[in-house]
């Protein structure tokens, strides 16, 4: 099912170093609006729920304590073809790879620690996105 919606996260590096508001204003100013946004933290068993689908890579472990380190910002954003469009403002994984004027090309300090996240298809973004929102927090 398309739905023109993708989940994000920003990450805790990049709520640590004091740039949810530039993330947001490269979000905004990509074209995508924002429908759900709250600022909160993963446990680490929550933070295992949601890579759960990497468990077996090596670095799992290591992924879920950072992803439990520290709060986050999770949203959904709406724009046609939301799911490529947000892969492509955020970049490559690595952002030794990411591309100039991307989110991680500007925000993220190393392939663990990568400032965002974006699904990488329609049926996982509503997963996500139903992972930290009930359907009174969305619009
Ligand atoms: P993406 O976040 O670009 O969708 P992914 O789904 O392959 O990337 O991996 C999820 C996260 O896991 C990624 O944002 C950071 C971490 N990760 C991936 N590959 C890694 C690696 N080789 N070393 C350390 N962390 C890695
Ligand atoms: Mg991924």
């Amino acid at each position: 099912m398309k739905t023109n919606r993708t989940f994000t996260m920003i990450k805790p590096d990049a709520v640590a170093a004091g740039n949810i508001g530039g993330i947001l204003d490269m979000i905004t100013k990509g074209g995508f609006k924002i429908v759900a946004l709250k600022y909160t933290a993963l446990s680490a068993e929550k933070a295992g729920l949601f890579y759960e689908v990497h468990k077996e890579r090596p670095f799992y472990q290591g992924l879920v304590d950072f992803m439990s380190s520290g709060p986050i910002v999770a949203a959904i954003l709406e724009k046609d073809n939301a799911i490529a469009d947000f892969r492509a403002l955020i970049g490559a994984t690595n952002p030794a790879d990411a591309a100039e004027g991307t989110i991680r090309k500007k925000y993220a300090k190393s392939i663990g620690e990568n400032a965002v996240h974006g699904s990488d298809s329609d049926e996982n973004a509503d997963i996500e996105g139903n992972f930290f929102f009930s359907a009174f927090e969305r619009f």
